[in-house]
């Protein structure tokens, strides 16, 4: 049975908005569908954060999703927590949500190369290093789910004429995308171009491009990843 949402009582912890991926799709989401959250940022302290996180999350991870006494961790069990008390987190058309859960759950548990070699840095541009077979099979993967999604059912969004979860899930990708020029095809740089313009990602990047914190860590994996053209960055 579904469960009536408490307004205003949910609490979105999340992390460093240029590093952190995971925690883009929760906020995303709730963003553009209008759910009403307070936001707590947890930025990251070090290159291993388990401990510090753990005092909030059971995983030592981010994000996270406080709603009164309960926790929900994992960005796909706070999109699944979601859907049971708001309308929109998934497409209405039932093929085009079926289609919407598969290519959701395909981010969450692929993509692995795509994860390590072009790690999201939103206020940096980079010239890649050669991409490994793997990293070219996820690339060519993605311009053709984009691709199917956007003509099967009509776009401009991934999953049709709203903006759903799948398209929160593949959002930290599209900041890939621009940060390495990966190459996605037509259809696909059309879906990265309008989801880069809406209005929850531009804040997002705002808030981003306006943060001064650099993580050890992160920092050198984006130096493994290729040489920095352009660092956008307070
Ligand atoms: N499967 C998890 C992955 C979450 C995850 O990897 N979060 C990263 C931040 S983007 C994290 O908290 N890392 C802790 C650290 O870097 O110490 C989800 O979907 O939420």
């Amino acid at each position: 049975m579904r469960e009536e949402p408490t307004a205003m009582r949910y609490v979105l912890i999340t992390a460093n908005r240029n590093y952190s991926s995971w925690s883009l799709r929760p906020w995303l989401l709730m963003k553009a569908l209008d759910i009403p959250f307070a936001e707590r940022l947890e930025p990251f302290a070090a290159a291993d954060n388990h401990a510090a996180f753990r005092a909030f999350s059971p995983t030592g991870q981010v994000p996270v999703l406080i709603d009164g006494d309960r926790t929900i961790w994992d960005s796909l069990g706070i999109t699944l927590y979601l859907a049971e008390r708001h309308d929109g987190v998934w497409p209405a058309d039932a093929e085009a949500r079926a289609w919407a859960y598969a290519a959701t759950c395909e981010m969450h548990g692929s993509f692995g190369a795509l994860r390590s070699d072009c790690t999201m840095n939103v206020g940096v541009r980079v010239t890649p290093r050669p991409a490994s077979p793997a990293l070219q099979r996820q690339i060519a993967r993605l311009a053709e789910l984009w691709a199917e999604g956007l003509a099967r059912f009509g776009g401009p969004w991934i999953a049709g004429d709203a903006f759903t979860a799948v398209d929160a899930f593949y959002a930290p990708v599209a900041f890939r995308v621009r940060t390495y020029g990966l190459d996605v095809g037509t259809a696909g740089q059309a879906w990265v171009d309008h989801i880069l313009a809406h209005p929850a990602m531009r804040e997002w990047e705002r808030m981003a491009l306006a943060e001064t914190w650099r993580e050890a860590e992160h920092e050198a994996e984006l130096a493994a990843a290729g040489s920095i053209t352009a660092d956008y960055r307070t």
